[in-house]
């Protein structure tokens, strides 16, 4: 993978969080997209989060698939564990990385021909199985690394770069999420930075699998009119519904809302969203209503954004399978084999 090193040297004033590490600790090299694609501004989102988390980088592993967007975690936690996976074979990477250590946390990034055209079926058995992580999707509806073919989630009716329009009915994978039992279902866009930092802070904070479709467009292949994921498309057509403003824990908090427009949302690890309400009536612990809000905001070419859906209380795959605490690559040979013994009994337990 082709990168250029960042120079060391950053201001002695630059602040530091409670780790001592500044916002620089969490880049990585210099990225080699196209100058404005949208997913560099994801990468520096997700910089700030980890970095205003303090969470230490060595607690980090970034999973990724094949395309502009599986390429970003080269430019972001230089420190952190990471694993450049095949084309749509993230999740199952994944599952298999969280399921030997649940003491990290894992960030795949995938892009919407990674996710929602070859790798469908795993997006799917990650969502349903609850694996704890976060994904991030930067959707662009093209395959932007190999020059710009429609994905699975451009819109009917959306033209390509060269004028061809696209008959195929595309995927929404927030509604997917939805249908496919996510706890934890955010969308963001890569222009509003405000929106997409607190999203990925509070998807870290979660404690099952937390999905964030990111609409990140490509300057290269998709950023014209007739395009419905442009940067001036989702300008004129977000439809914001809420916001969440900070994540209690530790912070003061000060707020100049209406009294209402404010509800917050306990998780399980005691945390606090606070989400601002901007549409008044959207419940986001309704999962049939905020189903139903989408496709009916989508069917007016509306793009729905903020957190859609949490369940405070969520289950995840380690909790279901039951594995140990401690990451396996740390347990001894007696723990790991214990025997014929041992083994006869789970056979005769089976029988
Ligand atoms: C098995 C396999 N099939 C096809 C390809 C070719 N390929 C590489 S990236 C890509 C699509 C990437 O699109 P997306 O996931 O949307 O990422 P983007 O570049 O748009 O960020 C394809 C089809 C591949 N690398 N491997
Ligand atoms: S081709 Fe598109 S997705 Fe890839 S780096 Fe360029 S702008 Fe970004
Ligand atoms: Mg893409």
């Amino acid at each position: 993978m082709t990168y250029l090193v960042k120079p060391k040297l950053h201001h002695p004033n630059l602040p530091k969080n409670r780790l001592g590490f500044t916002r620089r600790d969490y880049e990585g090299p210099v990225s080699t997209l196209c100058a404005g694609c949208g997913h560099d501004s994801i990468s520096a989102a997700i910089v700030q989060a980890c970095f205003e988390l303090d969470l230490p980088p060595h607690k980090v592993a970034k999973m990724s698939g094949i395309g502009c967007s599986s390429k970003t975690p080269t430019y972001f936690l230089g420190q952190s564990h990471g694993f450049n996976s095949v084309h749509g074979r993230m999740p199952s990477v994944a599952t298999g990385a969280s399921l030997a250590n649940r003491d990290l946390i894992y960030l795949g990034v995938s892009g919407d021909g990674d996710s929602a055209s070859i790798g469908l079926g795993q997006f799917a058995h990650c969502l349903r199985r609850g694996v704890k992580m976060v994904y991030i999707v930067e959707n662009n509806g093209v395959y932007g690394l190999t020059k710009g073919q429609f994905s699975a989630t451009a819109d009917a009716g959306s033209t390509s770069k060269r004028g061809v329009g696209n008959k195929d009915q595309p995927i929404d994978l927030v509604s997917m999420a939805l249908l496919l039992g996510a706890t934890f279902v955010a969308r963001g866009f890569s222009g509003d930075k405000k929106q997409l930092v607190p999203l990925i802070k509070a998807a870290i904070s979660h404690r099952g699998v937390a999905f964030i479709d990111c609409i990140s467009p490509c300057v290269a292949f998709n950023n014209h009119a007739g395009s419905t994921k442009s940067f001036d498309y989702v300008r004129e057509h977000n439809d914001a519904v809420n916001a969440i403003d900070w994540i209690e824990g530790r912070d003061e908090i000060v707020t100049d809302y209406e009294p209402g427009s404010v509800e917050d949302v306990t998780q399980h690890d005691g945390t606090v969203l606070k989400l601002r309400k901007i549409e008044a009536d959207y419940d986001p612990t309704d999962r049939l209503a905020a189903m139903s809000y989408i496709q009916t905001h989508q069917a007016r070419g509306e793009v729905v954004t903020g957190l859609l859906y949490i369940d405070d209380a969520p289950g995840d795959l380690n909790d279901r399978m039951n594995t140990v605490d401690t990451p396996l690559n740390r347990l001894g040979e007696e723990d790991l084999c214990p025997g014929p013994n041992a083994l006869a009994a789970i056979n005769a337990s089976l029988r």
